[in-house]
């Protein structure tokens, strides 16, 4: 028997208030995507501290972060002025959080914005006791040991604080496109099944008919915390619709060709599909996914009648005790398609050998929770500390 520490339930005959927040360049591009994709289903928040990055959909609410802290100019990689910054916010963000049922708080981890605020709005919506859910990614490699350390801190605190969490790594998603795919191809790679994985979130908690998933079943299949989180989506029409969706599904990488499906103790089938969406549809796809996956599996089906001529299948699982090591730097590259490519529901354990950082006799300046982070020094200079903070900081 699983028990939740939140009073999940809904009030009588009302459908419940999903709420999707991104917070950060990342999390706004998310949002603002989700706003167009998920057709004001749920609501749509983006809050950011840079006025620059603001969604351009109409359907998106946006909150400047702490305009007197960091001026709408970003917190250039700070979280601890990030975390100024909410603080400063705080009474909006109460405001944000409060009267959703669900929310679904998003970003990427690693920089100042998203990974301060993620947890601050995730603490704070536990006195109105919203089920929160966080979708993030983790930095790529390549972007350094200090940002990896500051996404790991945060993910830990996410962790404490919400429900569950979601976590892709950069680096997984990245080596899953194909080798000579240009830069902007990959990113909005990464994006789409970001934002696939947003979206059957929103929809799963969203509820349907006329076969909703409970929120129990959502929570129990997207917070154990202990494997990595397996997804895969796809739509088809015309005929074979559900063949092909099913199909489509098992086939995402994520899934490495439904292998993963099998190491899933509990895995999720959401099936949408029109109005004329046949019963013996819903079979075929419950058939082949109990095909691939094991026999002690649990399946959670969820059936949504919804617009359109496409049927849609989503799943999302969790393996158990098959998580890959957080840093993708130690274990050989995946090949694209083919690698594990579980994703981990572990925080990142930063161990980068060939990192060698000199200490500098420098005054040491306290960078509360993030204080382990090693500083890229150059002269006097923090390199990670913004230039435009780095002046201020010498006037
Ligand atoms: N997948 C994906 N990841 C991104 C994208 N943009 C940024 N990231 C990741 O998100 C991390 C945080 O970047 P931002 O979202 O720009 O940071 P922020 O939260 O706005 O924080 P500050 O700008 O430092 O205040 C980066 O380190 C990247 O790993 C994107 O378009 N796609
Ligand atoms: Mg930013």
């Amino acid at each position: 028997m699983i028990l939740y520490p939140r009073n999940l339930a809904l009030r009588d005959g009302q459908a419940p208030v999903v709420r999707l927040i991104g917070v950060g360049n990342a999390g706004s591009h998310i949002a603002d995507h989700a706003a167009r994709s998920l057709g004001g289903l749920v609501d749509v928040v983006a809050i950011d501290s840079d006025r620059s990055s603001k969604p351009s959909s109409p359907g998106v609410q946006c909150i400047d972060l702490g305009p007197l802290t960091t001026h709408g100019i970003g917190a250039g990689g700070d979280p601890e002025l990030a975390l100024e910054a909410a603080r400063e916010s705080r009474g909006d963000l109460q405001k944000c959080v409060a009267g959703a049922d669900v929310l679904i708080l998003c970003g990427g981890l690693g920089g100042g914005t998203a990974s301060a605020t993620l947890p601050f709005l995730a603490e704070l919506a536990r006195s109105p006791g919203a089920m929160v859910a966080a979708v993030v990614t983790t930095p790529f490699s390549f972007e350094g040991r200090r940002r990896a350390l500051q996404a790991g801190e945060s993910l830990k605190a996410l962790e404490k604080h919400a429900d569950a969490v979601v976590h892709f790594e950069n680096d997984r998603m990245a080596d899953l496109q194909k080798p000579l795919n240009n830069v902007r191809e990959t990113f909005s790679e990464c994006d789409r099944i970001l934002l696939q994985a947003v979206g059957a979130i929103a929809n799963l908690a969203r509820g349907g008919a006329p076969l909703p998933v409970s929120r129990n079943d959502l929570l129990a299949v997207l917070r154990s915390s202990s494997g990595g989180f397996v997804f895969g989506a796809h739509r088809a029409e015309g005929d074979d619709r559900a063949v092909h969706a099913v199909a489509g599904a098992l086939a995402s990488p994520l899934l490495d060709q439904g292998r993963l499906l099998r190491e899933a103790a509990k895995i999720l089938v959401h099936i949408s599909g029109p109005g004329n969406l046949r019963f013996d549809e819903v079979a075929t796809v419950m058939q082949a996914v109990s095909a691939k996956a094991a026999d002690s599996s649990l399946l959670h089906i969820a059936v949504d009648i919804s617009q359109g001529h496409e049927v849609g299948v989503t799943l999302i699982g969790r393996c158990g005790g098959q998580a890959r090591p957080a840093q993708a730097t130690e274990t050989p590259a995946a090949k694209p398609g083919t690698a594990d490519l579980t994703l981990t529901a572990e925080p990142p354990k930063p161990v980068v050998k060939k990192a060698k950082q000199e200490d500098l006799p420098l005054d040491p300046v306290s960078k509360g929770p993030f204080d382990r982070s090693q500083p890229t020094l150059f002269g006097k200079e923090d390199l990670d500390v913004p230039t435009f903070v780095r002046l201020k900081a010498r006037k």
